[in-house]
């Protein structure tokens, strides 16, 4: 989402800066934007379809018609003989980057028509899209931070200093941050580590990891006290809402975050006093066992202080192509089905990924027996990966749609590669929807595709109807007809057209005609009701799911004085589990230690730099341990996306940076009520 200008000089990248015409990104540029051309010319990056030798492990290259079809005869001959459950299809994050993928990735998923469907949102942000599904009526109307006008930003689980923001796109978190300052504004932080972002915050406080959860309830039921919590007209179940949030007083949440009691008090009542404010809560408390009741509570935060729909707070987008508007993505549901073997709940048509490693290895009715990875790692990226790694070892078949052979897709038994970013046209169609600004951005492919090669979206076309061809009992002609039709309809002639369906006077002329994007201004309040997606138009204040959630919250124990648990983190140069392979991020200091309080490594009679063994309930690791005032004592870190140098993968990742895998020691059992993965949190020893 940041503008760059690049120089290529023979078909080459030589150089990329940010773009300080792009209305949005207004120059920004990360240390992954610069390494851009390195993906580009990485040797190891895949260009041609290969294939595997199950025997030899031997990969070979193989031309495109062979590939696919080879995928498509795997694919349905698993399906023909067991049924659609036998396929699994995993979607990683990279597809949402990708206006290929969001076009033409999605229709392959749903040709293919398999209950056992997962993706990265389980392990991500399921919670926030479940709140705004039974709040506001649709999965993706997700309440936005006015970061650029706000006066007061109550940040939960977030380090926007390194990730540049998430369902909240904030290109140059650091100079907004630094407007912030400059009009009085404050930041409040809470945080179980001093991040990049907590150290330039006007507050940052310490607290429990998954401990979120009490305290932002405390903060509601606060406003209730307070008598200033107002909701709109058209919201119901205030008053459910106050009944249900009337047990957790701010004594307890101390009890179990330890933050004190008066603390909680008092940045409640600041937010509320506040003219313009915003909560706001990411990773960090979506993936805890109860992030759910996060999200819902955040968006409480933020309605009953009058800060939804209010500039300032927390607005709805009004992006050019308005993917919720006009429904070209659903409105999103929730457990209308289960998975096979544990009873997990669907959301939106997807199983939680915390339970794909058990449909592959239980035998039964319905079990995986073929997996198809679109651009994803769960290897590396899903808790108890490394089961999962085993798993995959035993399909019957796989293929990936990838761009390298790592840690997943070295178990496939075809891989296909598509082009990367440079070499395609985009337009995003997700991220414009969940940005600070409105604005609007087409960026035509800079370099043109290599030889013999395919666009993702080709390449699920090709996927698409070669598979559903081969499928018995076969679609009738005219369905197949209209899957033709439909796949074969360029993602850019989509963009095109939907452009000219909205309102918002952008065109791909006007684009193609300025690429540095074009100013459509700040996020626009008084959208409400009219931008509720559910039938009657109303906030649903209080959703049965978390109400009843909320018992399991009750139920839990304070901890205890000596508990040791394990949380993640992001870094401004890593990207999750790739690119790992460029030089240009991976030089320097190696970050791949765990962080460890000095006090917590004293009680253990451990030093600085020593290698030790870290172990919950579901694996154990090796790992360096490095000494960090910045963690909360009781609270160790490792950065997720690590763990590279398995056997078979080829990635040219430097043995010194390769690191362990934080999710060879998460827990599949630990769940949100959603079904998103708890990864935040994991209890675990350190020697
Ligand atoms: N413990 C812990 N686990 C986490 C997280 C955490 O914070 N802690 N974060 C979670 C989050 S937020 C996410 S989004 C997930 C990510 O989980 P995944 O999406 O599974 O993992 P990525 O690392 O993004 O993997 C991207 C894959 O896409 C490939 N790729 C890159 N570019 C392209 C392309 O242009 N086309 C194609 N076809 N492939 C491409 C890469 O080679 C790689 O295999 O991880 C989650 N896992
Ligand atoms: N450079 C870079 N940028 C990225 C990515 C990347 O890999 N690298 N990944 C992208 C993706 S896919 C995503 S989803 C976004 C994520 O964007 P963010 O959510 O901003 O990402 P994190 O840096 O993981 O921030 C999560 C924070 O939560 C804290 N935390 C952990 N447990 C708890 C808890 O229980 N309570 C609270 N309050 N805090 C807790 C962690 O210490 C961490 O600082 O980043 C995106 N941007
Ligand atoms: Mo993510």
């Amino acid at each position: 989402m940041c503008g760059l200008l690049l120089t290529i000089e023979d078909g080459q990248v030589t150089g990329a800066r940010g773009n300080p015409d792009d209305p949005l990104s207004r120059g920004h540029i990360c240390p992954k934007g610069v390494a851009i051309g390195d993906i580009q010319a990485d040797p190891d990056r895949l260009r041609r379809p290969v294939r595997r030798d199950r025997t030899t492990g031997a990969w070979t290259e193989i031309g495109w018609d062979e590939a696919l079809d080879l995928v498509a005869d795997g694919i349905a001959g698993v399906v023909n003989a067991h049924g659609r459950s036998s396929l699994g299809i995993y979607l990683g994050n990279p597809n949402v980057h990708s206006l290929g993928s969001m076009t033409h990735g999605t229709a392959l998923v749903k040709a293919l028509h398999t209950p056992n469907t997962f993706s990265a949102t389980s392990v991500d942000q399921l919670p926030h899209q479940l709140m705004a599904h039974l709040m506001f009526g649709h999965q993706l109307l997700l309440p936005i931070p006015d970061i650029d006008r706000t006066s007061y930003f109550l940040v939960f689980g977030a380090n926007p200093m390194a990730s540049n923001g998430s369902l909240m796109t904030v290109p140059d978190f650091p100079g907004r941050l630094r407007e912030l300052k400059a009009r009085d504004g404050r930041m409040v932080v809470f945080d179980p580590r001093r991040t990049e972002t907590a150290k330039v915050a006007t507050e940052h406080h310490f607290l429990r990891p998954g401990s979120d959860a009490w305290i932002l309830l405390a903060m509601v039921r606060q406003l209730f006290v307070d008598g200033v919590a107002t909701a709109p007209s058209y919201a119901v179940g205030l008053a459910a809402v106050e009944a249900a949030v009337a047990p957790f007083t701010p004594a307890l949440a101390e009890q179990h975050s330890g933050v004190a009691a008066e603390e909680i008090v008092r940045i409640a009542r600041d937010l509320a006093s506040s003219d313009g404010a915003v909560a706001y809560g990411r990773i960090g408390v979506s993936t805890t066992e109860f992030g759910s009741i996060c999200q819902w509570a955040i968006n409480l935060l933020n309605v009953l202080t009058g800060n939804l729909d209010r500039t300032g707070g927390a607005m709805f987008t009004s992006p050019a192509i308005d993917i919720v508007g006009t429904g070209l993505i659903g409105r999103g549901g929730h457990g209308r089905r289960t998975s096979r073997v544990r009873g997990l709940p669907e959301t939106s048509s997807e199983l939680p990924v915390a339970a794909l490693r058990e449909e592959i290895e239980t035998p039964g009715d319905g079990q995986i027996r073929a997996m198809l990875t679109l651009s994803g790692n769960p290897v590396l990226s899903t808790p108890d990966g490394a089961r999962l790694d085993t798993a995959l070892a035993g399909l019957d078949f796989m293929a990936a749609v990838d761009i390298y052979i790592n840690e997943t897709t070295r178990h496939a038994d075809v891989i296909l590669p598509p082009t990367t970013a440079l070499e395609r046209d985009h337009y995003d169609l997700v991220f414009h929807a969940l940005a600070v600004r409105n604005t609007a951005r087409f960026t035509p492919a800079a370099l043109p595709a290599g030889k013999d090669s395919r666009h993702d979206w080709q390449i699920y076309r090709d996927l698409a109807l070669r598979i559903t061809d081969r499928l018995r009992p076969r679609r009738g002609i005219a369905d197949r007809a209209k899957l033709r039709a439909r796949m074969s309809i360029s993602p850019t002639r989509m963009i095109q057209v939907l452009l000219a369906r909205g309102d918002s006077g952008v065109t791909i002329t006007r684009l193609r005609k300025k690429p540095e994007g074009i100013d459509l201004g700040p996020l626009r309040p008084d959208q409400l009701p009219a931008r509720l997606r559910n039938r009657d138009r109303t906030i649903d204040l209080a959703p049965a799911l978390v109400i009843d959630d909320l018992a399991r919250l009750t139920a839990t124990a304070a901890p205890s004085a000596d508990e040791l648990v394990l949380i993640g983190r992001r870094h401004k140069q890593d990207c999750n589990s790739w690119m790992h392979n460029s030089e240009r991020l991976t030089k320097g200091r190696p970050r791949h230690q765990l962080l460890m309080h000095p006090d917590d490594l004293d009680a253990r009679g451990l030093s600085d730099g020593a290698l030790v063994t870290v172990t919950s309930r579901v694996g154990s690791v090796k790992v360096d341990v490095q000494a960090s005032a910045d963690m909360m004592p009781g609270v160790v870190s490792l950065p997720h996306g690590y763990g590279h140098g398995r056997e078979g993968t080829r990635l040219g990742v430097a043995d010194e940076v390769a690191g362990v895998s934080i999710n060879d020691l998460t827990d599949p059992e630990r769940l949100d009520v959603s079904g998103n993965a708890a990864l935040s949190g994991v209890p675990v020893t350190v020697s």
